[in-house]
């Protein structure tokens, strides 16, 4: 794990009066992240089932760390994505084009394909976008005189973006951990990417992701499901997101009492994310977390993938989060896992060695796949009908 003692001290001074308060909390959330003991590699018992002593820590915390999951092959070909990606961002929010003048990667999309921010900003904290879930402003330091005026967060949709990010998205490892946590029928949720450059890179308040089944009678810990969190470059106490550990079995938070209470929005007893490149998180969607803004000097980009159970959407009316709110019924949850079957495919051909992941509702339906360019035009949007709950 490279040592994050530099940025720490660079990222603490942003914060003027508060620097040395700041610099002892990143310091003191890094030491304690690595004291809990919900990290290591992906381990299945004789039966094919999640290791216990991770289902239970996951339970636990409502977060742990899968070490090296991500090999260096499949990692270099995400970074050519991204970095391919980046450079046909829209040059700002209005903008249609990229820096060359060219039509932007998202010119032709209707969904809403990337939120930006001021450098260093907050832009979700204490509004009313994403049903007021972040309830909080963050402190928004000053970033440099150089610094673009506007900065991209999180890319949505990526799956019609990126052929790297879509194969990794069908990784049997992380298919199969799903399959223990959700069921065999799980559903899909949504795909992201958290994009935190250094020096730059924005906030994401203090929030919990679900809006949905909060008072629900069958409300239960895994009830709004989780994320994967791939991590491409890694990620520290500075850029990563950071936890309330156990708040995912406690039911909707006060965040500003919290805040109160914490006498600042260092919240007492959070810790960070810590990984290396290749490691990816599962964390509970119901799990208190956010991320400050990127004031050091090593980039994060997040590679989020979520899945629910599937009693979790069926027949459900959607957050309107992440998609236009209406009732997912059988086929609008099937139209939306059909990007899951083009990834399968998609891997296979890229790793024909590798044994790929069997999603029983496509053997049931006998369903199959053929990834082409046909297959890659039907991606186009497709995020229109995440299942935002
Ligand atoms: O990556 C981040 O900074 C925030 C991630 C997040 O809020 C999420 O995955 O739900
Ligand atoms: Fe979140």
């Amino acid at each position: 794990m490279k040592s994050s003692l530099k940025s720490i001290k660079a990222c603490a001074a942003y914060y003027g009066p508060d620097a040395p308060a700041v610099e002892k909390y990143l310091k003191a959330g890094e030491k304690k992240a690595f004291k809990l003991g919900n990290r290591g590699p992906i381990s299945f018992n004789s039966q094919g089932l999640l290791s216990k002593d991770i289902i239970d820590a996951y339970s636990k915390f409502g977060f742990y760390i899968f070490e090296n999951v991500i090999n260096e092959g499949e990692l270099n070909d995400i970074e050519k994505d991204l970095d391919s990606l980046r450079s046909s961002f829209p040059t700002g929010p209005e903008s249609l084009v990229d820096s060359r003048g060219n039509p932007a990667m998202n010119a032709k999309s209707k969904a809403l394909t990337i939120v930006w921010s001021k450098p260093l900003g907050d832009p979700l904290g204490g509004t009313e976008l994403a049903n007021g879930r972040h309830q909080v402003k963050m402190f928004e330091p000053k970033p440099s005189s150089d610094a673009p005026e506007t900065v991209p967060l999180i890319l949505l949709g990526t799956l019609q973006f990126s052929d790297a990010c879509l194969r990794t998205y069908a990784h049997p490892k992380l298919l199969k951990i799903a399959e223990n946590i959700n069921g065999k029928d799980f559903a899909p949720f949504n795909e992201a990417l958290f994009i935190k450059e250094p020096g730059i890179g924005a906030a994401v308040s203090w929030h919990q992701d679900g809006v949905t089944h909060w008072d629900s009678n069958d409300f239960e810990e895994g009830i709004h499901g989780f994320n994967f969190m791939a991590q491409v470059y890694g990620s520290t106490a500075v850029n990563g997101v950071w936890v309330l550990p156990g708040t995912h079995k406690v039911g909707k938070i006060d965040i500003k009492k919290l805040i109160q209470e914490s006498g600042s929005e260092r919240l007492d007893g959070a810790v960070p994310i810590v990984c290396n490149p290749g490691d990816v998180v599962i964390c509970n969607r119901q799990l208190l977390h956010g991320s400050f803004p990127n004031c050091g000097f090593e980039k994060r980009v997040t590679v989020n993938f979520g899945f629910h159970k599937r009693s979790s959407v069926l027949g459900v009316k959607g957050g309107g989060i992440h998609s236009e709110s209406q009732v997912f019924d059988e086929e609008i949850i099937s139209r939306r896992t059909k990007p899951l079957g083009y990834a399968i495919e998609a891997r296979k051909e890229k790793y024909p060695n590798e044994e790929p992941y069997e999603y029983q509702p496509f053997k049931e339906s006998n369903e199959s796949f053929i990834w082409n360019n046909e297959a890659r035009k039907t991606l186009v949007d497709y995020n229109l009908e995440d299942l935002s709950i």
